[in-house]
């Protein structure tokens, strides 16, 4: 008899904000996402490399109370202790983290669990039974993030994403203009850091990048 799946949660992967303190600036970070949450963003994802634990998880609980406001899930990034005190809505990790299993047996089934793939290498621990979701990227050159792996392109992006038999959402570089063409080359969403954090106006940039997505859909 085939084991008993329990049923993962359901989320919207369309528009990932991924926060960074230094670029939200003077504004803040819980203001930006609060922002962001108004206009439209389907998930974020607290990422907090340097901060403290003590700051991250009153950082962490505020944004949980936010999104939750908004029926959005609350992921956060490396960090289990923190997602599990915060009680967060999943967790995203990456090659250089513990292995999807594991970090899957300790947050149980109810959350949400990302795995960011870079490239051919990371596609072995992409396991359906384990992992909700895939970033991928980063997909054009980006300076949000200085260690990232190289750029894979549009066309690098379609070839992997044709191997992940999760939703696949783009990450790295990405803004309005390059929207369009990361949908019709196979993305179920797009996760972004300055095209929201680095905005003026970031309710604003939330909105147009989702209203963007959805017509990019209608066209594919
Ligand atoms: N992860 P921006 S690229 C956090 O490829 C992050 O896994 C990446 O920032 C990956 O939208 C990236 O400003 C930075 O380019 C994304």
């Amino acid at each position: 008899m085939a084991p008993i799946q329990a049923a993962r949660p359901q989320f919207d992967p369309t528009l990932n904000l991924v926060t960074d303190h230094g670029l939200c600036g003077e504004r803040g970070l819980v203001a930006t996402a609060a922002a962001a949450l108004a206009g439209g963003i389907t998930l974020l994802q607290y990422r907090a490399k340097e901060i403290p634990i003590r700051r991250a998880l009153a950082e962490a609980i505020e944004l949980v109370a936010l999104a939750r406001a908004h029926g959005v899930p609350m992921i956060v990034n490396d960090r289990l202790d923190l997602a599990l005190a915060a009680e967060a809505d999943g967790l995203h990790l990456g090659a250089s983290d513990m292995p999807p299993a594991v970090a899957r047996h300790l947050l149980g089934e109810r959350r949400i669990l990302g795995w960011s793939v870079t490239c051919a290498g990371d596609l072995a621990e992409v396991d359906p039974a384990v992992i909700d979701y895939v970033g991928l990227g980063p997909v054009f050159a980006t300076s949000t993030k200085p260690d990232a792996a190289p750029p894979l392109g549009l066309d690098g992006f379609r070839a992997l994403r044709g191997e992940i038999p999760v939703p696949v959402i783009g990450i790295g570089g990405i803004d309005i203009d390059r929207t369009l063409a990361l949908i019709a080359a196979g993305a179920d969403g797009v996760a972004v850091i300055s095209a929201i954090c680095g905005e003026d106006d970031p309710e604003r940039a939330a909105r147009r990048l989702r209203q963007t997505i959805e017509a990019a859909r209608g066209e594919r």
